[in-house]
């Protein structure tokens, strides 16, 4: 049996772990050479539940820590809100702790693929009257009225199941800020859809309104015969209510979004429309498969999809396909700099954040030259004999 650790032992075993946690910091990444041209991937994982400090972990007091273990245990860090802001790239993580109970946490670096490190405290978000249960994957839009929106999952136990202990209620939190650190708490967004979960800002007025993405749901983690990525526009954000949902981008069988789909990050302006990012999901013999897909829309209208290649643009591969929930990438924060240089942030099976980085001009051309999905067998073939029939014409 291990007695407990001396004064010297103690400080030893401190020392060794903050090395270890500062190396972790500081390990470089590197881009991934095998890529479709498309985006590259970069080898290390750019966050995990060990980069999170360790003084929100361990209790350093040898008196009330004798054994120096950790005290408050982090099980993952995963779909990530992200923002330019002072000249950093900057996430804002759902840190899940071992209890279950996700919170936000922002974490910066200065080149967008390592080094990310965070911030002294996790975010202290206030409440409303009826308290969040768990709130999770922030979408970070910086708006034209010139507040830092952060729309979030809050979730609650569902009362009107009361015996059904897992019956949950998903609606969509408001919490706005200048400095990612004090945050004014809005009412949640009222819709008349059941629940709604991957709701997100557009970071422009429309018509001298505030526009949402929107995911109506009929349950908690079943979109029922609902669903798909809706879109709907209200007066204000300190009492946001849609009145109105439009299906924008449906789920259709034998698609990647055949069971549920979901915006990811408040879309791009480019100048050949709204660039956005998603996720969809299908259903397997080794349950749900998550994968993510992009599309444009119309600039003044954006509710309208002009180009949407078929399939995903990203899925799950290698080690990201194993996590607490497997076969699952999902993303909710992704950045543009000036120059067009474009990082996707995305989560792989619910664990452990990666980046992927493309430029506008490479997805924009993505966009409108891959061929869209054909619905059918004969078409995706139909869509290759062009291909080889153009190739062979050079
Ligand atoms: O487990 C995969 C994802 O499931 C949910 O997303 P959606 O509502 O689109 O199915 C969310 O709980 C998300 O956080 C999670 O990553």
């Amino acid at each position: 049996m291990m007695s407990k650790l001396t004064t010297t032992e103690f400080e030893a075993k401190l020392t060794k772990l903050q090395a270890q946690h500062k190396a972790l910091i500081a390990k470089e990444n590197s881009e991934v050479q095998k890529s479709n041209g498309i985006y590259s991937r970069w080898s290390n994982p750019i966050v995990t539940n060990d980069h999170i400090p360790l003084n929100w972990r361990y209790d350093f007091n040898h008196e009330t820590n004798p054994f120096l273990l950790e005290r408050i245990g982090v099980n993952a860090t995963l779909n990530s809100g992200a923002i330019k802001f002072n000249g950093k790239y900057v996430i804002v993580v759902r840190v899940e702790g071992v209890d279950r109970k996700s919170y936000f946490a922002v974490a910066q670096s200065d080149n967008g693929v390592d080094n990310f490190e965070f911030w002294e405290r996790p975010i202290t978000m206030p409440e409303t009257e009826e308290p969040d249960t768990n709130t999770y994957d922030m979408r970070l839009v910086e708006h034209e009225d010139g507040y830092i929106y952060g729309l979030f999952c809050t979730e609650r136990k569902d009362k009107t199941q009361l015996e059904d202990t897992s019956a949950a209620e998903a609606q969509c939190g408001i919490a706005r800020t200048k400095d990612l650190v004090n945050w004014e708490r809005l009412p949640d967004l009222v819709t008349f859809s059941g629940q709604q979960r991957n709701v997100v800002l557009h970071p422009e007025f429309i018509d001298g309104k505030y526009a949402l993405y929107t995911r109506p749901q009929d349950g908690f983690i079943s979109v029922g015969g609902g669903g798909g990525i809706g879109f709907g526009l209200c007066d204000s954000m300190e009492k946001a209510v849609i009145n109105e949902e439009t299906i924008i981008d449906e789920k259709i069988y034998h698609t990647i979004t055949e069971v549920k789909n979901g915006q990811g990050p408040a879309p791009l302006k480019t100048s050949y429309g709204w660039l956005h990012l998603a996720h969809g999901v299908r259903n397997t013999a080794a349950g749900l498969r998550y994968v993510l897909y992009t599309f444009l829309t119309d600039l003044e209208k954006p509710w309208i999809i002009t180009h949407k290649p078929g399939g995903h643009l990203i899925a799950p591969e290698g080690d990201e396909r194993v996590g607490d929930v497997s076969n699952v990438v999902f993303s909710n924060g992704w950045i543009a700099d000036s120059n067009g240089d474009v990082f996707i942030y995305y989560a792989s099976s619910d664990t452990r954040m990666h980046v992927a980085t493309s430029t506008i001009e490479k997805l924009v051309d993505h966009c409108v030259n891959a061929p869209s999905d054909g619905l059918r067998s004969a078409k995706s073939v139909e869509s290759i004999n062009k291909l080889i029939d153009s190739n062979l014409a050079i």
